[in-house]
């Protein structure tokens, strides 16, 4: 068997210059590559130690580290499948993707442990491991003491990397399984497409639990052998005061909305950048425009999702234009309507792909797999694209019921499923209207039953914080007496949003 395991990639080039540094930051210490390779070795001793084999689950919610980063890439070298969750998830978020993913071991934040040694107990659960979002724990402890030598396990191309749960239209979550060629393959493209560089300093402030922080921005500064200055989060004042060291910055258009936000967020702010790029959800042109008249820079957005990595980009070199996505990377694209049928160029369909960076399925989910495959390995994007007469792709709407605030997924039915669990509800809708600073809003309508006559906005939103992650509260809810529908029955959602929005201007 060929060895595939990723990790091979970014080590061939982390052993070249083991002095370089790795990552840097105003409140993290400073890494360099040979620090790096050691932790993820040591840390890779730890979890084979502690009973994990090759091909088990690793789940992981932790705050963001350069120590959770060595996580990811001892699980790379191990042969393990790390699972990373959004720390926004709640505990009844939580059980479903542990039972459902059976992992070998779980790694959270010290606050969370006693709550997630329950939930782990009762799935099977070898070793629940501490970590800080300042890189403290006994996963590092422990790993302390253990040899930084590791013989990175041999892996075919098609064994799983990771997994990444993405929201379902209907019912739970679903696993999307990444494999190592998947990851290599993305990797490779955008390190060449978008010309990353030795020199390159990457101002990383995305999350790193999700494709575009941990894939997409790590993946190219690995490849490159660049530095990485390591915010923990996004902070747009932070950002301003590392962006004349740096070259490189990622985000989801909010954060592009709260730099501009900024008086200080100059030209001579951005005086060493070569790129910005943007994506997870559409960047308005409104903001494409008001970046260029006040950097110069003109925001190179891409388009991409879980189950696939990216997929589409504007050029480096060409014209990058507002409102695109731009053209197909290293993946066949065709555009096609409900039944699968090609639609005529400049016509509206819904964007369908095959490549080597599309995924090897959903976890333990082989009906949901085939659902969203065409009989001849097409994957069924969901989102309803438009290629225009200049060749570049356009994402127009969704087919899918989904709602994208700053850059995080949020379904409806979950949230319809959570609130009509409430005691007093009788039904719920839930929508997206714009917001300004989120890009769209998660709203919710709710009808009270015979018993829920004294139900408030507030009782809704009370009852539910604690039960789902914050960013998927609606931020409005309204109490209704119904909620319009056609002659089938069918719940009039494009309505709600007109209302959402006229309500919310009051
Ligand atoms: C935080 N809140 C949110 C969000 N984030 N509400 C709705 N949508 C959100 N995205 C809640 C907080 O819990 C808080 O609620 C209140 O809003 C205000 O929080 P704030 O301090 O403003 O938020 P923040 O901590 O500054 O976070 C905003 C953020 C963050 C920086 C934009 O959401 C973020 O980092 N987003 C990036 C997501 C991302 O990386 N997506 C990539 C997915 P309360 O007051 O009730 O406590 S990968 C992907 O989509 C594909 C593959 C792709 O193409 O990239
Ligand atoms: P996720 O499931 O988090 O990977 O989100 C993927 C979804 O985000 C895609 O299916 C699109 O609907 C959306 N998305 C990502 N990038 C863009 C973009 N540049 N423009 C519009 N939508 C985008």
């Amino acid at each position: 068997m060929t060895d595939s395991n990723l990790y091979n990639l970014f080590d061939a080039r982390f052993e070249q210059q083991p002095e370089a540094i790795a990552f840097e930051g105003p409140s993290i210490r400073t890494y360099r590559f040979q620090e790096v390779r050691e932790g993820a070795g040591r840390i890779a001793n730890l979890l084979l130690q502690s009973g994990a084999a090759p091909g088990d689950r690793v789940a992981v919610q932790v705050g963001k580290s350069v120590e959770a980063v060595l996580l990811y890439l001892a699980c790379l070298r191990a042969g393990l499948v790390y699972l990373p969750l959004n720390t926004a998830y709640k505990s009844a978020e939580l059980e479903y993707f542990i039972s459902d993913s059976e992992p070998a071991i779980v790694v959270c934040d010290p606050a969370a442990a006693d709550e997630l040694r329950a939930i782990a107990n009762n799935a099977g659960v070898r070793e629940v491991f501490t970590l800080d979002s300042d890189g403290n724990g006994s996963l590092m402890d422990r790993a302390a003491a253990l040899p930084a030598e590791f013989v990175t396990v041999r892996r075919a191309g098609d064994d799983l990397a990771a997994i990444l749960y993405t929201s379902g239209t209907t019912g739970r979550s679903k696993g999307a399984m990444l494999s190592h060629d998947n990851l290599a393959s993305n990797a490779k493209t955008l390190h060449r497409y978008w010309q990353f560089r030795e020199d390159d300093i990457l101002l990383h402030a995305l999350p790193i639990f999700h494709v575009h922080g941990l894939f997409v921005a790590l993946h190219c500064a690995f490849l490159a052998g660049g530095k990485v200055i390591f915010l923990k989060k996004f902070d747009a004042e932070e950002v301003i005061r590392q962006l004349p060291r740096a070259t490189v910055f990622m985000g989801v258009p909010t954060f592009y909305v709260r730099l501009l936000g900024e008086a200080d967020f100059t030209r001579e702010a951005c005086r060493n950048m070569r790129l910005f790029t943007a994506g997870s959800a559409p960047l308005l042109e409104e903001t494409f425009n008001a970046f260029v008249e006040r950097t110069g820079h003109v925001i190179l957005e891409r388009y991409g999702m879980t189950e696939a990595g990216m997929i589409t980009s504007n050029p480096y070199e060409g014209e990058r234009k507002a409102g695109t996505v731009g053209f197909p990377l290293d993946n066949d694209v065709r555009i096609a309507d409900e039944e699968g049928k090609i639609v005529k160029d400049g016509e509206i369909g819904i964007l369908e792909i095959k490549g080597p960076n599309v995924f090897k399925g959903y976890w333990r989910m082989p009906e949901k797999t085939a659902a969203e495959f065409r009989p001849d390995g097409y994957f069924i994007t969901g989102d309803m694209t438009r290629k225009g007469e200049d060749g570049y792709y356009r994402i127009v709407g969704r087919a899918k019921d989904l709602i994208i605030s700053g850059g995080y997924n949020v379904y409806p039915k979950e949230i319809e499923s959570f609130i009509d669990e409430i005691s007093g509800v009788e039904e719920s809708a839930v929508v997206g209207r714009p917001h300004p600073d989120f890009g769209e809003a998660v709203v919710a309508f709710v009808v009270a039953n015979a018993s829920g006559a004294a139900l408030t906005a507030g009782d809704i939103t009370a009852a539910i914080k604690d039960r789902i992650a914050n960013f998927k509260v609606p931020k409005e809810v309204y109490i209704v007496s119904d909620l319009p529908r056609n002659a089938m029955g069918k719940v009039q959602k494009n309505q709600l949003r007109d209302q959402a929005i006229e309500r919310a201007k009051s």
